[in-house]
């Protein structure tokens, strides 16, 4: 899968052409954004497109013109782009990384590399501990802290990726083993499996009679970047996403345990030992081992749980918080499921920053199974995204309307609005255009710096107006990117549940917000939650898998979803 480093290299010539000094025009720099926006969001990888319909079908993609098709074309028949390479002698800079920083923009990078020669994270420390930055001009001291404070944040995710990058990219792995004929098992183990929303590395554990094949086959990968480690049984690569990738080939008798053993946690393998210890077995990757010495594990992972007098539980809910103990006295719950869900209450269009139509949203959205989805476009506080104000929705749901007769019901969409929850509490529409409204979606995207009294008590204050239905990302963070801002979420739990307003799980994947934790923390307040994929394009619309991961990891099961709720009774409840 090819698709993360082209668009990240798109990424990159973008920020390049915009502060490079001969002048490139404002449309070329955003030719590129777009490109890579479309590549890193498709479902496919962007190498079966182009084996499919060569350049005339990458030209179809939304965002791809011809030259921008050629570069695609020059990176699969070469693994290089020229015009990225020139680019990148002229700026010797580890853009991707600085950029990565909070704070620090292509522009600030640039400036620091030709006024200090900073080229990577360890000019930039550098630079920092010895206060050169402060002195430049356009810079000074509150800029110097702000960088020093993006860099610390970015330092405590320790390299670590978003499950929406790495899973993509493990089962794409896994589907090419299985389909090479070498492996009769392959299966995502480890954090991956456990639907953790950042992964360190991608673990892959399969059953084959071939050995040396199956590693050879799994080096030779055009995923794969560099081989780490080989031996016969374990085989480790970086991968040109950027990951490590440790490849396990296991013998059939031990799948089971092996699979117990690498999804983890560790400190959930620390608990279930020590249940095997106390029966006087003796249990680790190879198998479960009575007093006899016989393997009494057997190849699937169900066997080990079983043989402990455990009940079997769903890999989200091994991290040591309790689940050993439910599943000895076999009340593991019933988690939600994808396929519980019937809708989507936050999605956006074309009219304000999404990129697809209602028409296609509504379209991708049938595929997908919906009954129903909430349109919610944003507010007009929110200019950055072209937010609408009164009168743009009641056009708006004219053509909703519309949609919806020519739907016949076979898909329901609601009339919704994502609204900022603005500094004061209060809401960014009349409130007659938002009781008009079937699901109003509330947000905060402004003043994040509010102390904690302040800004619960700006929530709570929106939350009792009881316009809202959904409160969405809940905490603002955003993963390696932003910190939650402080509020008091008991409290707003708490508001929530009083107001019938559900808790948004929000499903992209560097948002995940609320997340486990945080569901584990509010869930004993009898509020519910709606798991939504915040859309902004039909591909993003699949992105539900990983709020589902996320519920599952608060334990959460279909009860505590609205949108696992048929229409009829989610109307009913949305009438409060
Ligand atoms: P990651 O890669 O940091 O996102 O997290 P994991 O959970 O995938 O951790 P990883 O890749 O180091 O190891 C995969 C699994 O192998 C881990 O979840 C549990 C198991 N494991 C690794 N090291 C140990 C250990 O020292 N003791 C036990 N009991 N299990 C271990
Ligand atoms: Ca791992
Ligand atoms: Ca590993």
């Amino acid at each position: 899968m090819e698709n993360k480093i082209i668009a990240d290299i798109f990424n990159e010539i973008a920020e390049l052409l915009s502060v490079d000094e001969r002048p490139t025009s404002k449309f070329e720099v955003r030719a590129y954004q777009k490109a890579a926006l479309t590549i890193s969001t498709l479902q496919e990888p962007i190498e079966d497109v182009y084996a499919k319909g060569g350049l005339k079908a990458l030209m179809e993609l939304p965002g791809v013109g011809k030259s921008i098709a050629g570069h695609i074309e020059e990176y699969l028949k070469t693994h290089r782009i020229e015009k990225y390479d020139e680019l990148k002698k002229k700026y010797p800079i580890d853009m991707a990384a600085l950029t990565s920083i909070q704070g620090m923009g292509a522009k600030k990078a640039i400036t620091l590399y030709r006024r200090l020669g900073i080229r990577n994270i360890d000019d930039l420390k550098k630079a920092l501990s010895s206060h050169r930055i402060r002195k430049l001009e356009g810079f000074g001291e509150k800029s110097e802290e702000m960088i020093q404070k993006g860099l610390t944040l970015m330092e405590s995710s320790g390299g670590r990726m978003l499950l929406g990058d790495a899973l993509p990219v493990a089962e794409e792995i896994v589907r090419k083993l299985k389909e090479s004929g070498l492996a009769k098992e392959a299966m995502v183990a480890g954090s991956a499996r456990r639907m953790r929303e950042t992964v360190g590395d991608i673990d892959i554990l399969v059953i084959s009679g071939k050995q040396k094949e199956v590693m050879d086959f799994f080096t030779a990968l055009p995923s794969v970047d560099t081989v780490l480690v080989s031996g016969p049984t374990k085989t480790s690569v970086h991968l040109k996403m950027g990951l490590n990738c440790d490849l396990r080939v296991i013998e059939p008798e031990s799948f089971g345990a092996a699979v117990q053993y690498f999804t983890g946690s560790r400190d959930h393998n620390i608990q279930v030992r020590t249940i095997a210890v106390n029966k006087g077995y003796k249990l680790n990757e190879y198998g479960l081992f009575d007093k006899k010495g016989v393997n009494i594990g057997g190849i699937k992972e169900e066997g080990i749980y079983e043989a402990l007098g455990m009940q079997w539980m769903p890999p989200e809910m091994r991290e040591a918080r309790g689940e050993v103990k439910l599943a000895i006295k076999h009340k593991i719950p019933d988690l939600v499921k994808l396929k519980d869900l019937n809708g989507d209450l936050h999605t956006h269009t074309k009219e304000t920053d999404g990129a697809n139509t209602l028409e296609e949203m509504a379209n991708e959205a049938m595929r997908l199974g919906h009954e129903y989805i909430a349109t919610t476009n944003h507010t007009k506080s929110l200019y950055i995204a072209r937010g609408m104000n009164d009168d743009q929705f009641v056009k708006y749901f004219k053509q909703v309307d519309k949609l919806n007769e020519k739907l016949k019901g076979k898909l329901t969409i609601l009339k919704g609005a994502e609204v900022d929850i603005l500094k004061d509490g209060s809401l960014d529409l009349r409130d007659s255009t938002l009781e008009y409204m079937d699901c109003v979606v509330g947000a905060i995207h402004s003043s994040f710096k509010l102390d904690k009294k302040e800004m619960t008590k700006r929530i709570i204050a929106a939350l009792d107006s009881g316009l809202i239905h959904v409160l969405a990302h809940p905490t603002g963070r955003e993963i390696n990117e932003r910190q939650a801002y402080e509020v008091d979420l008991e409290a707003v739990a708490e508001t929530a549940a009083r107001n019938k307003v559900a808790l948004e799980i929000n499903s992209f994947p560097n948002r995940l917000d609320l997340n486990d934790t945080n569901i584990m923390r509010v869930s004993g307040y009898n509020v519910l939650f709606s798991i939504d994929s915040d859309a902004h394009r039909t591909a993003n619309l699949s992105f539900l898998r990983y709020g589902i991961g996320t519920a599952r990891r608060g334990w959460l099961t279909k009860d505590r979803i609205i949108n696992a709720k048929p229409l009829k009774e989610l109307l009913k409840y949305l009438k409060k």
